[in-house]
C-alpha cells in the first residue's frame, strides 16, 4: 500500500504565514510522494466558541487556501472533516481509550483553557482524541505539522498503541513530520509567543489574505531585539524569526541572507521582508480568487467520498474488535 499522509488546519480565523510555512508548504511538497489527505477540521474549531456564519465562510476559505497553495485535487484528497461522520464516531471510541490525565497534560489545552476561563468546553480537553481519530482513520504513516502539534501527535501514537495492544492490531502508528526550518514561526508582537490565528492582536500575524499595506504596516511595527546587526542568532529571537520567514520565502541560504543584510539595519530587513511576502502573497491571493464556488464544491464532495470509503473500513474494524455490533 502507498504510504499515507494526513494533515489539517482549523477554520478558527485567518490562516497566517506560520500555518503556511510550518504546514501547508510541506503538504504541497510531499503530496507527490505519498497518498495524501488534507482536511479542514471544522469539528476541532468548535472546541472554542465560533460564530456559525463565520465558521461556514472560513471553512470554505481554508479549503480555497489549500488549493491555491498548490494542493492538487488530482493527486490529493481535500475534504471537510464534518462531511465524514467516522471522525466523530472514532473520536468517541478513542475518548474511551485515552486517559484524562494524558489530556490534562497537553500544553495547548492548558494555554487555551486559561483564555476561556470558566467556559472551557469538554471538547477542548478531548480535542486530541478527535485529532487521533482524524489521523488513525486513514492508517496514516506521516503527519506533517508545525512544532505546536508534536505533543498531540505523540498522544495519538500512545492511544493507537494502547488500542492495538488491548483489541488487536488495528491502527498503523504514525510519525510526525516537523520541518527543520519554519516549524514554529513566532508572533510579530512577541517573539516568545507563536504566531496564532486566534490571538486577539492581529498585528502579531501576517494573514495569507492580508493586503500589501497591511503587510508593510505589520512588519514595520514588528518587535525587534536590542543590537543593530541583522543575522541569525538564537539569543535574538525577534530578528531570527523575521529572518526565518525571509529565508523560507526567498529560498536563500542563511549565509546569502546575512551577506545581503551586512551593514544594513532593521528597517531594511523589514522593508525587504515585506517586499518578499507581498511578492509571494499577491499571486497566491489571485489564485484563491480564481477558484469558483462550483469548482470548490465539486472538489470537496469528491474528496469526502474518497475519504469516507477509507474511513468506513477502519471504523468497521474498530467496532468489530471492540464488540460493538449493533442490532
Ligand atoms: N506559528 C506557527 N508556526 C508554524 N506552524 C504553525 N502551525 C500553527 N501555527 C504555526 C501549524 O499549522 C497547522 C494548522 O494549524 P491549526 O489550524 O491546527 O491550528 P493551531 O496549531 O492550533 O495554531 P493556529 O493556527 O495558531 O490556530 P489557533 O490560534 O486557532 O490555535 C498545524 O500543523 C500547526 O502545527
Amino acid at each position: 500500500m502507498a504510504k499515507r499522509i494526513f494533515s489539517g488546519a482549523q477554520p478558527t480565523g485567518n490562516l497566517h504565514i506560520g500555518n503556511y510555512l510550518g504546514a501547508l508548504r510541506n503538504w504541497v511538497a510531499l503530496q507527490h510522494e505519498y497518498e495524501s489527505f488534507f482536511c479542514v477540521v471544522d469539528l476541532h474549531a468548535i472546541t472554542i466558541p465560533q460564530d456559525p456564519e463565520v465558521l461556514r465562510e472560513k471553512t470554505r476559505e481554508v479549503a480555497r487556501l489549500y488549493l491555491a497553495a498548490g494542493i492538487d485535487p488530482a493527486v490529493s484528497t481535500i475534504f471537510i472533516q464534518s462531511d465524514v461522520q467516522e471522525h466523530a464516531e472514532l473520536a468517541w471510541v478513542l475518548n474511551c481509550v485515552v486517559r484524562i490525565g494524558e489530556l490534562e497534560r497537553m500544553t495547548q489545552y492548558k494555554d487555551k483553557s486559561k483564555k476561556q476561563r470558566e467556559n472551557v468546553s469538554a471538547g477542548l480537553l478531548t480535542y486530541p482524541a478527535l485529532m487521533a481519530a482524524d489521523i488513525l482513520l486513514y492508517q496514516t504513516d506521516l503527519v506533517p505539522v508545525g512544532q505546536d502539534q508534536k505533543q498531540h501527535l505523540e498522544l495519538t501514537r500512545d492511544v493507537a498503541e494502547r488500542f492495538n495492544r488491548d483489541f488487536g492490531e488495528t491502527f498503523r502508528i504514525p510519525d510526525a513530520y516537523i520541518p527543520k526550518v519554519g516549524a514554529r514561526i513566532q508572533a510579530l508582537d512577541d517573539p516568545l509567543k507563536k504566531m496564532s490565528k486566534s490571538d486577539e492582536n492581529a498585528n502579531g500575524r501576517i494573514g495569507l489574505l492580508d493586503d500589501a499595506d497591511t503587510i508593510r504596516r505589520k512588519f514595520k511595527r514588528a518587535v525587534t531585539d536590542s543590537g543593530t546587526d541583522v543575522r541569525f542568532d538564537e539569543t535574538r529571537p525577534a530578528v531570527t524569526n523575521l529572518l526565518t520567514v525571509y529565508q523560507l520565502l526567498t529560498n536563500q541560504t542563511r549565509e546569502e541572507i546575512e551577506a545581503h543584510f551586512a551593514g544594513k539595519g532593521y528597517a531594511q530587513l523589514k522593508g525587504d521582508l515585506a517586499d518578499a511576502t507581498i511578492a509571494f502573497l499577491e499571486p497566491y491571493q489571485e489564485r484563491v480568487r480564481g477558484i469558483s464556488d462550483e469548482e470548490l464544491g465539486r472538489i470537496l464532495r469528491d474528496g469526502a467520498d474518497k475519504a469516507r470509503a477509507i474511513a468506513e473500513v477502519t471504523m468497521r474494524q474498530v467496532k468489530e474488535r471492540m464488540g460493538i455490533v449493533g442490532a
